[in-house]
């Protein structure tokens, strides 16, 4: 950790009290004048300090914009979340991803940007990532597993994902298969799961995350305004970015190590009691086919099955489904 990363952690585990300026300097290894100057920093980056003479600092309020610092102050992870690279702006954070992960970085490593001007969905669709008010994150993670078991990974996202909005917000999430997280009607999330692999090995995949965290109506397009929603829209307050990651990391964290240990049974269990698809009629759109049926549930495997009028379960691999 950095000084002014170690001084976040501090007012982090000591929030409301004053921290002299000779306990932060024993902390961070450093000078108080060093301390000050930091301090200084941190009110350059907007973060409110109060600072009082023989009591010391006292951090008043941080600034709603995403930085490395904010994000791993308090984060309680082990590895995921706990190297963050965070720009202001880049033209999507797949690419960055990619990028860092094919020059070493760690599993865990996450991308941010508080503006995305080319963020993109899946085969090429874009993915309006307007400045400020959502969450644009790449994730990169090494496992160890056989490739037809990656799109697993997308599935495990969107649960992690359902489940961090619901316990931070308490709205009523759903997952739309395979990668879209939906409040009622509306899509508030979108996954993107992107692999670098060999035949038999794969080498890291990375996990493009966006959700529509305190955007109003107004900023998103004619063509997105009757599909898509935010967590403000939806829950009338605006929703603090930073406890949302952190909260995505941790459970992110939990749910991969089980994964890893215990395999997709309870995965798939818990997508299906948050699903937004099975049980539907739905109308498939694969690249070689379309097919009519019902969404009856995932297989082992996490391959969506849809029963058709005649009673045959088809096998759903990748596609867009419409309802
Ligand atoms: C997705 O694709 O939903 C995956 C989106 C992944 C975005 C993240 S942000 C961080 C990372 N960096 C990137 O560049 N991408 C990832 P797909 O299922 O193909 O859905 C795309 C469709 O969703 C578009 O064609 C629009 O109809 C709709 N859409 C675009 N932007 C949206 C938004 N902000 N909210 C809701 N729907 C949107």
């Amino acid at each position: 950790m950095n000084i002014k990363q170690v001084i976040l952690q501090a007012f982090h585990d000591q929030p409301d009290r004053f921290i002299s300026g000779e306990e932060l300097s024993q902390m961070c290894g450093c000078s108080r004048t060093a301390v000050w100057k930091h301090m200084e920093e941190l009110r350059r980056d907007g973060y409110e300090v109060e600072a009082v003479r023989k009591s010391g600092y006292r951090l008043v309020a941080a600034p709603d914009r995403l930085s490395a610092a904010e994000v791993t102050a308090g984060l309680g992870t082990q590895r995921i979340g706990q190297q963050v690279f965070a720009y202001d702006e880049v033209i999507s954070t797949q690419p960055l991803a990619h990028d860092a992960a094919t020059k070493g970085a760690p599993e865990g490593t996450l991308v941010l940007a508080e503006l995305q001007t080319g963020g993109k969905g899946r085969l090429g669709r874009p993915w309006h990532s307007p400045k400020g008010s959502g969450i644009w994150m790449s994730l990169i993670v090494r496992p160890v597993i056989p490739l037809p078991k990656t799109p697993q990974m997308t599935l495990l996202t969107a649960v992690c994902v359902a489940q961090s909005i619901r316990e931070e917000t308490g709205l009523p999430v759903k997952i739309k298969w395979p990668n879209d997280i939906f409040i009622g009607d509306k899509k508030v999330c979108g996954i993107l799961t992107e692999l670098h692999a060999e035949s038999d090995r794969v080498h890291y995949l990375v996990i493009g995350i966006g959700i529509n965290v305190n955007s109003v109506s107004a900023d998103f397009p004619a063509d997105l305004a009757q599909i898509a929603t935010s967590l403000r829209i939806e829950s009338g307050q605006p929703v603090n970015r930073i406890r949302l990651i952190q909260r995505f990391c941790r459970i992110f964290e939990s749910w991969y190590d089980h994964f890893l240990q215990d395999g997709f049974q309870q995965i798939k269990e818990n997508w299906e009691a948050h699903s937004y698809t099975i049980g539907r009629d739905v109308s498939v759109q694969t690249i070689s086919q379309k097919l009519e049926g019902r969404a009856i549930g995932l297989d082992e495997a996490g391959v969506l099955l849809v029963r058709d009028e005649s009673g045959h379960v088809h096998k759903v691999y990748s596609a867009d489904v419409n309802y």
